[in-house]
């Protein structure tokens, strides 16, 4: 009885959930969900699930075999062998990195019940097709599940405020827009606890794929990572959940704190550092920090974000920063500026313009947030003009927006060009 589910098996997943799991002992094995192609299942596969984590901190390069996943299914190939998973009764966590947009949520958080992929999985249902959004994956799952299959906890650990709270807030609105009567079951059994997860974790490159072939241990799709970690996990849970503690994660009765200050300081500064960066001519963070006037801009705006942070994280915000700048530093990690500058217009409205309504609250201007948006726009009006395709998917929407609003300041242009493309694409 001590199965997660892991939706979205992705480079952060196994650097960090996947980590903690198997740091932490117990016993615990994970079944990974791949929700879009079978790559991952593909080459793990051959080496029985198990996968090479490198570690890299200042002073610090090691090398573990994880090997608590031990099973990979791909949603599209197979949707009905997923909602079979999550109803099976020895699964007690489905946790989530589907990035901010596998939620399908809209500017307001909400689920957007006119997204391409939530319509076409409501109007399956009437067909008899399985569902193939995330959201729709798992809320078929609990249906299956409220059935006398045990409680459950879901656990978001994705960079959304409040990300527990939107998560099951979608699950029931979906449920209701199609139909299922789990509004019991859900309330009575299912948990959404909120977390903060940190571990900066680049996309993997020939270097290490080398350098992971040369090591002996399992060769194929290895990860990279910060030796840094972090989790804060709201401690709400409905069913068993491994020992995550063991390995460091820290359960709480409140996630807020935490999790605005990694948004607003870390994402924050990691997106503005991202477009000023490919700007300026650089290829990754650690080159950006290292040129001195991207370190001051990132440095003022983590600086802006620390006034408007609550209480309890505020007095200690210095320290913070001063860890986040070294690393960002980390030469160890290549993580790349243009992999942090996509999704802009999901990422933005979480990460920068909420730290500049609030300091417009307390009567405070915001300078480097305004740089940073500049350098969006900047940034997204270079790649349109060279022809590069912009990883977004509002990114036709932002193409039509951009010459609008030239009259504007940098805050009002960008507020105004993603509100066009929220009216563009029906968000
Ligand atoms: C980054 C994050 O890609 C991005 O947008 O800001 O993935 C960041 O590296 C992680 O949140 C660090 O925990």
């Amino acid at each position: 009885m001590k199965r997660i589910i892991h939706l979205g098996v992705g480079n952060f997943f196994r650097a960090h959930q996947a980590w903690y799991t198997h740091a932490a002992g117990g016993g615990w094995r994970i079944t990974g969900v791949s929700l879009r192609r079978p790559d991952i299942r593909d080459a793990l596969r051959p080496q029985g699930f198990a996968y090479t984590l490198a570690i890299r901190g200042a002073g610090e390069a090691r090398m573990e075999e994880i090997s608590v996943i031990d099973g990979i299914l791909v949603a599209p190939e197979d949707p009905e062998a997923v909602i079979a998973a999550l109803a099976d009764p020895a699964v007690q966590v489905v946790t989530l990195t589907v990035t901010e947009k596998g939620y399908d949520l809209g500017a307001d958080g909400a689920l957007r019940l006119d997204a391409p992929g939530i319509a076409a999985d409501l109007s399956a249902i009437s067909e008899g097709r399985a569902p193939r959004s995330t959201i729709g994956l798992l809320a078929a799952g609990l249906a299956r599940r409220a059935a006398g299959c045990g409680p459950i906890t879901v656990l978001c650990c994705d960079n959304l405020p409040e990300n527990g709270v939107r998560l099951g807030a979608a699950v029931r609105a979906y449920a209701n827009a199609a139909g299922m009567e789990i509004g019991t079951y859900l309330s009575d059994h299912v948990a959404f606890p909120s977390s903060m997860v940190d571990r900066i974790t680049p996309a993997t490159d020939d270097a290490l794929r080398a350098e992971t072939a040369a090591s002996g241990l399992p060769a194929a799709a290895p990860v990279a990572t910060e030796a840094f970690t972090e989790w804060v996990i709201e401690d709400r849970f409905k069913a068993a959940r491994p020992p995550w503690d063991k390995a460091g994660a820290v359960f709480t009765d409140d996630v807020r704190p935490y999790e605005l200050r990694k948004l607003r300081m870390l994402n924050g500064a990691h997106s503005c550092l991202a477009y000023a960066g490919v700007l300026a001519g650089f290829d990754f963070v650690h080159q950006a920090v290292g040129d001195p006037a991207l370190a001051a801009l990132a440095a003022a705006l983590m600086e802006e974000a620390a006034e408007t942070l609550p209480a309890p994280v505020r007095a200690d915000a210095p320290n913070y920063a001063r860890a986040l700048m070294a690393r960002f530093a980390n030469p160890a990690i290549n993580h790349r500026l243009r992999q942090i500058a996509m999704d802009g217009s999901l990422k933005l409205p979480i990460r920068l313009l909420p730290t500049r309504a609030a300091r417009a609250e307390m009567g405070l201007p915001s300078p480097a947030i305004d740089a940073a948006l500049t350098a969006w726009l900047g940034f997204l009006e270079a790649e349109f003009e060279a022809g590069r395709a912009v990883d977004d998917p509002a990114a036709d929407a932002l193409r039509a927006a951009l010459p609008r609003h030239r009259a504007e300041g940098p805050a009002q242009r960008a507020k105004a060009i993603l509100a066009d493309t929220i009216k563009d694409v029906g968000r």
